[in-house]
């Protein structure tokens, strides 16, 4: 490893010494009429005090608990409303400033939207990119991965979530389509693959938080499309759509992914000269793609009904291809193929997904008795990343078929809901830093529960008013932007400490100090660790074991299904500070 990668430049690495400031805080600060925390690990007489040096509130023998993921002492302080202006917390023999802005996180919101831009597949102009320009990348031509593949070890080793038996690989179909250019598309993540399950997923997350809520998202992001009287967001969704809608094979199933034959070395994409490849077809990804397909149809026929015709078309098309391959049959890479495999034991709630979205969409009852089906087996309504869906489908029911989804999709549906989304909250409770994280549960992107939570906490406040929901929606922001155990911003760009080198090609091969910005690391993770991060990591606390180099994907890669919750959760925050201007 390049040593001068491992070295941060803005702050130092806290696992190996460095004596963080006691008072955590979200580092963009809070809005004034929201409630605000922030974290003290130091026990003590706590004073608030405003600009002018009065004092605003004051806590007294402040005593912080021990906080099983973090092993530090916590305590989290409630500052009420405050007006806008500096404040500073002192305490402890420390202080801390920070602000109370009314549109705190107006840019930050922009920014995790323009996150996706960045990962798009093609020239990154000077104009919208600034400095992280690039030419374009992945240009060649495409075609179906065909190798005949070696009779497979029998004991070859499964990831422990996968069924027991292999599943057979999925045939392609009859003669091997012409080579073709398939365009567009984001990067997924820190690699350069393209995959439809997680790329639909993350359109998912784009517009719900467009339909619930349009004032928080922004928009003049400076896009290629900005100023074409649709907004930016659904401009961002459209770029990945586009490519989605071109991932269909002749048959109707979509193709998993479309990626080199193993990860590139740390390049900008446009020097990644590998051939890609169409990978076999899979269920999970057809249930996804019909689902983000059936939505748009509904979200972009305002702005453009030929475009929500082809969307609506190609997710009926999916779906009966679905409904013609009712067995689950999880996807497995080919031998040879090396990128990632976005296994997923089941593929229920992808249709589960797809099948709420297709009721939306068309009101028939064929597709609402899927749903149904599907939703009566039980599903867990307040997941939201590639493995589980079935929170997506929760937003459809919920929010856009309400009552008219009849009893199970709505009255059932919304009482499993409300008792699973308490454990979102029960779980922040159970957090010294109020981190929707369960202490055992800090995996590869634990970024991902905790805003998965904080979507489920916010759909709660939604359908209840609960300030408790939003209060714990709002430590979700506040842990993503430096109230954590590491003193430190996961979003790049953002923050007085924030990381430096995810692990993400373009922001290590551009030669430029700063990453590409609006872009949320996965995270700390203790579970699925690389030996070289365990060994450094040994004996460190759930909550700590991260690194900012950039050779460490499970604890800093980034990924567009980990900016979009984030997208979410922040435009709603925002759009409850619009009305403060
Ligand atoms: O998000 C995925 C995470 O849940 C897995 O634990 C991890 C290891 O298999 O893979 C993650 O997905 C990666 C994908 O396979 C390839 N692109 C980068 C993704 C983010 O790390
Ligand atoms: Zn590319």
């Amino acid at each position: 490893m390049n040593e001068d990668m491992k070295k941060p430049l803005l702050w130092q690495d806290p696992n190996e010494g460095e004596a963080l400031p006691g008072i955590r805080i979200n580092q963009l600060g809070y809005a004034p009429k929201l409630p605000k925390e922030v974290a003290v690990t130091k026990a003590g007489d706590y004073v608030l005090t405003a600009e002018d040096g009065g004092t605003v509130k004051a806590f007294s023998d402040v005593l912080p608990k021990e906080d099983a993921a973090s092993g530090d002492t916590v305590a989290l302080l409630s500052l009420g409303e405050l007006a806008p202006g500096r404040y500073t917390l002192a305490g402890a023999g420390e202080s801390r400033s920070f602000t109370v802005a009314e549109r705190p996180w107006r840019e930050v919101t922009n920014a995790l939207i323009k996150g996706l831009y960045y990962q798009r597949c093609d020239e990154l102009k000077e104009e919208h990119a600034g400095v992280y320009c690039h030419p374009a990348c992945h240009t060649k031509e495409v075609e179906e991965w065909r190798r005949p593949e070696p009779p497979l070890p029998k004991d070859r080793p499964l990831p422990p979530w996968f069924p027991k038996d292999l599943p057979p690989l999925e045939e392609p179909l009859g003669e091997a389509p012409k080579p073709r250019r398939i365009a567009g598309g984001w990067h997924d993540a820190g690699d350069f693959g393209k995959y439809v399950g997680p790329g639909a997923v993350t359109v998912g997350h784009l517009l719900y938080a467009w339909k619930l809520f349009p004032e928080g998202c922004g928009d003049e992001l400076g896009i290629p499309e900005s100023g074409n009287g649709i907004p930016d967001i659904l401009n961002e969704a459209r770029f990945e759509l586009a490519w989605i809608l071109q991932m269909q094979r002749s048959d109707g199933a979509f193709y998993h992914k479309l990626t080199t034959e193993r990860f590139a070395g740390f390049i900008m994409p446009e020097e990644d000269e590998m051939p890609e490849y169409l990978s076999p077809i899979s269920r999970c990804a057809t249930g996804d793609a019909v689902a983000a397909l059936a939505l748009a149809a509904r979200v972009y026929r305002p702005y453009d009904a030929a475009f929500a015709d082809d969307c609506l078309a190609a997710a009926k098309r999916g779906w009966q291809w679905l409904a013609e391959h009712a067995d689950n049959r999880p996807y497995r890479n080919p031998m040879g193929l090396m990128t990632g495999w976005y296994g997923d034991g089941s593929d229920r709630d992808e249709r589960f997904w797809a099948a709420c979205e297709l009721f939306a969409a068309t009101g028939e009852t064929m597709y609402r008795e899927a749903a149904e089906g599907f939703c009566r087996e039980g599903r867990k309504l307040t997941q939201f990343g590639w493995t589980d869906v079935s929170g997506l489908g929760a937003l459809c029911c919920l929010f856009d078929l309400k009552e008219a989804a009849g009893a199970v999709l709505y009255d059932d549906l919304k009482e499993a809901f409300l008792r699973r989304s308490e454990w979102a909250l029960l779980t922040v409770k159970a957090s010294g830093y109020g981190t929707a994280i369960p202490a055992t549960r800090y995996e590869w992107g634990s970024i991902l529960t905790s805003m998965g939570n904080a979507m489920a906490m916010i759909m709660n406040t939604l359908l209840t008013g609960r300030e408790d929901m939003l209060c714990g929606a709002i430590g979700q922001l506040d842990y993503a932007l430096g109230r954590n155990a590491m003193d430190l911003s996961f979003i790049t760009g953002y923050g007085e400490r924030q990381i430096m080198f995810p692990h993400h090609r373009p922001s290590a091969a551009d030669g430029i100090e700063a990453p590409v910005p609006g872009l949320i690391s996965g995270g700390p993770n203790n579970r699925n660790n690389y030996p070289w991060v365990k060994e450094r990591l040994a004996g460190v606390p759930a909550a700590k074991c991260f690194l900012d180099v950039t050779d460490s994907a499970d604890t800093n890669e980034i990924a567009i299904y980990w900016n979009s919750p984030a997208v979410f959760v922040a435009a709603y925050l925002n759009s409850l500070t619009v009305g403060d201007c």
